[in-house]
């Protein structure tokens, strides 16, 4: 297939108001307001730095100013942490001149708490919070300046920042609707005469919803909302599914919307999503003193205030800078002990950890796919070893193609099979690979899957000779399981290997 064909989108990306506002693996958003300005925080997982946090001036348009959790003494990932472990379900708040991010580490150290004064960093060292039980911990503060922790199942214990420490016994002061499973991502309200407590319900999957109720007092007793759920959109065929994980914040005009995951499956049944659940924006009005959401589309209203689009993120990433651009993560480590720009100035160096992309130690630096039909490719220089470029959702489902000792190869691993599909002889030296995802624009039979990825050597004329194409369902959240999305990047298998450069462009805009 000639990629010169294939129209390149990119600069009017921006200009449009769409939903997802956030595309890609950026789970159970946490917003804040702070003046004009909006923050946003999401879930990372096993990936390296954590906790990606976004700005906004106007709820649409959102653009990666860090992360939170950028370095050791803030986040441990230990080897055996599993994908889909690690950092679960920040809450982003601001009081008294301080950002604060409380979030889950659940493969070592529980709840943590970090602040900054700027939320692009640097963040604080952590507070732990041993007495803080189970995961989605959320911060509200009453008028008396107590501090009110509330976690999933749901409980609430009052917490003292300064220390970390709780006091008294965590109580439960809600459970959601009964009947419904894992009541989950409490947050806490005051708005106007009421205390709200909102959660999601029906777990994360095709079942999930919001559900809120409220109370005179921050600890209850709590009433529910007789429209619960708030939010679902189980057993419809919207193009938006698992619709939950919300938080609340109001408009520059005062008018109140609502940040909440959701996925979008493709292809026949059951639909199967690879990016991940993303981050969209819905309205919502009140009606006797309860919340009511409106219409989720993947367009959103016009908006009654300026909107504030950020110039479209250039296709290039040059390797020039000694940082990385905060869109980039790795397993488990710190992007900075597997790569390195300052070895061979311009390109990237990866250097082999020991373990393939089967491994849970296994080089790797990737960015997040955040559009259905996309494109990736990376000049890699395997003189010292073998490497390439590869679409990750976790260590037993990838696809990659591979440079080293004169050949390229497509390796697909499935599951517990994993395969060597395609092979081709290259001249020695720097050679291009590339990955072209296109979404599936007919639906055959029932069975076809979301997206084809198509694995390949660029040749000198540009065009994208593609040595493997292969059924992108087994990447998505339907096969493997877990809360993660896929991840584009490249990696060292054996050795050392270097890339000049990686390219990341939508494809059709
Ligand atoms: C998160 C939980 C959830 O802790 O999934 O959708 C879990 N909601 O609230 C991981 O993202």
């Amino acid at each position: 297939m000639s990629s010169d064909k294939i129209k390149r989108g990119g600069a009017a990306e921006t200009a449009r108001s769409t939903n997802p506002v956030i595309a890609g693996f950026f789970p159970d958003p946490s917003v804040c307001r702070v003046g004009d300005d909006y923050y946003l925080a999401c879930s990372s997982f096993e990936y390296f730095p954590g906790v990606p946090i976004f700005h906004s001036r106007d709820l649409a348009h959102w653009r990666q100013i860090g992360n939170v959790l950028d370095r050791e003494s803030q986040l441990v990932l230990p080897e055996s942490t599993t994908s889909s472990g690690g950092i679960y379900a920040p809450t982003l708040r601001y009081r008294d001149g301080r950002f604060h991010l409380i979030v889950t580490n659940v493969s070592g150290g529980g709840n943590l708490l970090v602040t900054a004064t700027d939320p692009a960093g640097a963040w604080s060292e952590p507070t732990m919070l041993p007495g803080v039980p189970g995961i989605d911990p959320d911060l509200a503060w009453d008028e008396e300046g107590t501090c009110w922790c509330t976690v999933a199942g749901v409980g609430q214990v009052r917490l003292d920042l300064e220390s970390g420490k709780t006091e008294g016994e965590a109580q439960r002061i809600w459970s959601g609707t009964p009947g419904a499973k894992a009541p989950e991502a409490p947050h806490l309200y005051r708005i106007g005469d009421w205390w709200y407590l909102m959660i999601a319900e029906g777990g994360t999957e095709r079942g999930h919803g919001v559900s809120i109720a409220r109370g005179p007092a921050p600890d209850g007793p709590f009433e529910a909302c007789p429209a619960n759920p708030i939010l679902s959109h189980r057993s419809t065929d919207h193009p938006v599914q698992n619709t939950g994980h919300a938080d609340l914040v109001q408009g520059p005009d005062g008018s109140w919307w609502m940040v909440l995951l959701g996925a979008r499956p493709g292809g026949g049944t059951p639909g199967w999503h690879g990016l991940g659940r993303e981050t969209f924006l819905a309205p919502v009005s009140w009606v006797d003193g309860w919340p009511v959401v409106g219409e989720l589309s993947t367009q959103l209203p016009d908006l009654p205030w300026p909107l504030h689009p950020f110039p479209a993120e250039p296709t290039r990433d040059d390797f020039d800078d000694l940082e990385l651009h905060p869109r980039w993560v790795s397993l488990r480590r710190r992007p900075a002990e597997l790569c390195t720009t300052a070895e061979r100035a311009g390109w990237l160096t990866l250097r082999e950890s020991g373990g393939s992309l089967d491994d849970l130690n296994v080089t790797f630096v990737g960015r997040r796919q955040q559009h259905f039909s996309c494109e990736a490719r990376a000049l890699i220089d395997p003189a010292e070893g073998r490497g390439g470029l590869a679409v990750r959702l976790d260590e037993q489902h990838h696809y990659e193609i591979e440079a080293g000792n004169g050949s390229v190869q497509v390796v697909a691993r499935i599951g517990p099979l994993r395969t060597v599909v395609a092979q081709r002889a290259v001249p020695a030296g720097p050679v291009i690979l590339g990955v072209q995802v296109h979404q599936t624009d007919a639906v055959r039979d029932s069975r076809t899957g979301p997206d084809t990825v198509s694995l390949g050597v660029v040749e000198p004329d540009g065009t994208l000779t593609v040595l493997a194409a292969l059924d992108g369902k087994y990447l998505t959240t339907e096969v493997a399981g877990g809360f993660t999305g896929r991840v584009i990047g490249v990696y060292a298998a054996t050795g050392t290997v270097r890339f000049d450069w990686f390219d990341y462009e939508p494809i059709g805009g």
